[in-house]
């Protein structure tokens, strides 16, 4: 039976409640003896052994998901776990649903995953070019410093599908097609070839690959760019001409680039017009990949990604390895670990049988979500430890309360200036909720590791003993100068608040390994659109809202309108569609029924929805688990979809 058919049938177009769900928080340990029991409340003792018996009978097929909104010490912490009591590099975060090819294409280029600029550079700058992302919605600190820097006189342009409210503060918006933004970027960088304004003393003194580029983009010409992307080529022009005739400028972007089949390659694309003109490594100048979550890149500067040692050192590296294997007494795996998406897969392959899930909430935030659940499902072994009973705890055999992250512990997070700042517990947490790093810690006794640490501080400090990025950030530090941002190698002096300034030194055995051009080529989205599925489909995020909606679920405003499926005010009427009539929305993964809602910030064949409500709209059901082959991330925004009237009688009012 088709996914249609079987949707009627179920009666799931009738009335329905659209109030997001409210969730709880988690105050005591929950168990079950089988996934087909209810949880009943355990005492912390019985829990815990539970939880222990079942991991250490996963030696070898386990896998470790890490928690973004966590602290670095707990990341730490956690990451150890993975690595020297269950002996494996499996352990991740969402950083793969997300930036992971921001990481992936900086270390690239660059050697080092981080953003190159400080929050305050854009203040400083003379244009910021915000290349999908909607900083106004989902980065509303930075876009305070964004509209200081346009007070100041610097121009903005914003890249992306939609005008959105980021792009109502801009000079030019360039609407581009989704999924063509290496066009958009090559012409770029065509023009600024063909117009004399590469930056030649920079392309020789820095980077590597120049001539295999120019050849690369010379096809694109600013008419065949027009083209593929839909943006007139003046608009093109006039932003490769301002780029490149700036003093200073900042590119800043984030998922609109990296959520994609081929987010790394996006990435890289983005990176080449800096080595082009030389915006990067000069105060003012530089790249901001915008973080997601409050400490993504604080987890994966402390070794919760599967290739990376805290400090982000390389598990390749054997001297690296057997710094960790002294300090840990332990015997780290020489090869990396499968990363979120490449355990889901283990999942599928029977390869993976155990999750202790840390804080994240797959069964509602992958991609395919009803491919994801399944693949849960399947497991022999499930700990989830949240604040709240999520979806994906639903799914578990064991539940351990925790506290949250900020505003109940005290640590450290890293924001995506790779800035260190304090975090302090300032409420207490309800019930019997204890700190990850205890819960992490009680399950490593009884596995027979014995960690004591007495406090945050001094899983801090074992840290910077080993991370030399972070050696001079002492907690006194980190009080003094309200947070310091990495490198920090030395606890006397900081460094500089940009990265590779070394790039520009006039003595070649100083400036490091040169950038290398990114050779990549343009591939559009893989979820085609068709007669049968005409309309493109992005997802993202609004202001009022956060993920998966766990921690923001049932507030109501009267701003807040809970899940639609937005489409331009052409479309509407080509469908017939009015504001908050439901339709079904479907694509070849499966269907959801939602209202929708009329914006012109939408153009003609594309569609809009979040990742809010899915208790109440699933739109993960929609998405396609497309990953970039390099970074691991899927195309999240781009899926073909179909919208369809539902009969009358189905209509709720
Ligand atoms: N209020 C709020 N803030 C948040 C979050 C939240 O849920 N709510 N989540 C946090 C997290 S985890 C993250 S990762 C960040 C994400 O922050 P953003 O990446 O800024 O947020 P999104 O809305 O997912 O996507 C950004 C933009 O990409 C555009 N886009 C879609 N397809 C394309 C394309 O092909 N090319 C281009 N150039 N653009 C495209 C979309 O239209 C959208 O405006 O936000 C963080 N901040
Ligand atoms: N369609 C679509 N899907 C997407 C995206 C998209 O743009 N479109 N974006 C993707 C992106 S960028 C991301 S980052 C992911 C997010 O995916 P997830 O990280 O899976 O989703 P969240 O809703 O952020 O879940 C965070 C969980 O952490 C818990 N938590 C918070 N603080 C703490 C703490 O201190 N300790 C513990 N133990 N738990 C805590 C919360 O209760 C919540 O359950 O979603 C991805 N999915
Ligand atoms: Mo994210």
């Amino acid at each position: 039976m088709s996914r249609m058919s079987r949707l009627s049938h179920t009666g799931r177009t009738s009335k329905r409640d659209r109030t997001p769900k409210t969730y709880t928080r988690l105050t005591h340990p929950l168990v079950r003896d089988s996934r087909d029991e209810p949880f009943r409340q355990a005492t912390w003792g019985e829990a815990l052994d539970r939880a222990a018996r079942g991991l250490s009978a996963a030696r070898g097929t386990f896998g470790m998901f890490s928690c973004a909104r966590a602290t670095n010490e707990m990341n730490y912490v956690a990451q150890k776990f993975a690595r020297v009591v269950m002996g494996t590099n499996n352990v991740d975060s969402c950083n793969r649903t997300c930036h992971a090819p921001s990481v992936a294409g900086l270390s690239a280029a660059f050697g080092s995953g981080g953003g190159t600029s400080s929050y305050g550079e854009v203040e400083h700058t003379d244009l910021i070019v915000m290349w999908g992302s909607n900083a106004r919605f989902a980065h509303p600190i930075f876009f305070q410093h964004v509209l200081k820097g346009i007070r100041n006189g610097a121009r903005m342009y914003a890249v992306d599908p939609r005008r959105t409210s980021t792009a109502e503060w801009a000079e030019s918006w360039l609407g581009l097609n989704v999924g063509t933004d290496i066009p958009m970027a090559h012409a770029i960088g065509r023009e600024i070839i063909h117009a004399s304004l590469a930056n030649e003393s920079f392309i020789e003194r820095a980077t590597t690959g120049f001539e295999e580029y120019e050849k690369l983009v010379e096809p694109w010409t600013l008419s065949l760019a027009e083209k593929v992307t839909d943006v007139p080529a003046a608009a093109i022009r006039e932003l490769a001409h301002a780029y490149a005739r700036a003093e200073r400028a900042q590119l800043c972007w984030t998922l609109g680039i990296t959520e994609h089949h081929n987010g790394t390659d996006n990435v890289r694309a983005l990176i080449n017009l800096s080595l082009l003109t030389g915006h990067v490594g000069r105060y003012g100048s530089g790249l901001q990949p915008l973080r997601g979550q409050n400490n993504v890149q604080g987890g994966g500067d402390m070794g919760a990604i599967p290739n990376r040692l805290p400090g982000f050192q390389d598990i390749l590296d054997p001297d690296t390895r057997l710094k960790f294997e002294s300090a840990w007494d332990t015997v780290i795996q020489p090869h990396y670990g499968l990363n979120l998406t490449e355990m889901f897969e283990a999942m599928e392959e029977g390869t993976l049988k155990a999750v202790y899930c840390i804080g994240e909430n797959p069964a509602q935030s992958e991609a395919d979500s009803e491919q994801a659940i399944r693949r849960l499902r399947a497991l022999d072994f499930l700990v989830v430890q949240d604040i709240f009973l999520t979806k994906t705890a639903e799914l578990a055999d064991v539940v351990l309360p925790a506290t949250a992250g900020w505003a109940e512990t005290d640590g450290t997070t890293t924001n995506s200036e790779r800035r260190v700042q304090r975090v302090r517990a300032a409420v207490t947490p309800p019930g019997e909720a204890r700190e990850d790093i205890d819960i992490i810690c009680e399950l490593a006794a009884r596995l027979g590791h014995d960690w004591k640490y007495a406090d945050s501080e001094a899983v801090w400090n074992e840290l910077r003993s080993v991370s030399p990025d972070h050696y001079g950030m002492t907690y006194e530090r980190l009080e003094e100068h309200q947070g310091i941002q990495w490198p920090c190698p030395d606890t006397g002096r900081l460094e500089p608040t940009y990265l590779h300034g070394r790039l520009w030194d006039a003595d070649p055995a100083r400036r490091g390994r040169l950038a290398p051009f990114g050779l990549v080529q343009h591939d559009p989205p893989v979820d085609l659109t068709d007669e049968e599925y005409p309309i493109r489909l992005t997802t993202g995020r609004r202001l009022d809202s956060y993920n998966t909606g766990v921690q923001s679920g049932g507030f109501a405003s009267p701003l807040r309108r809970g899940e639609y499926v937005e489409l331009c005010p052409e479309d509407a009427e080509r469908y017939g569609v009015v504001v908050g009539e439901e339709v079904q929305v479907s694509s070849r993964r499966g269907a959801v029924v939602a209202p929708v809602w009329v914006d012109p910030a939408l153009r003609p064949g594309l569609a809009f929805m979040t990742m809010h409500f899915p208790d109440e709209v699933d739109t993960n059901q929609l998405t396609i688990e497309a990953n970039c082959p390099i970074a691991g991330t899927a195309e999240f925004k781009a899926s073909a979809i179909r919208i369809e009237k539902l009969p009358v009688a189905t209509q709720v009012r």
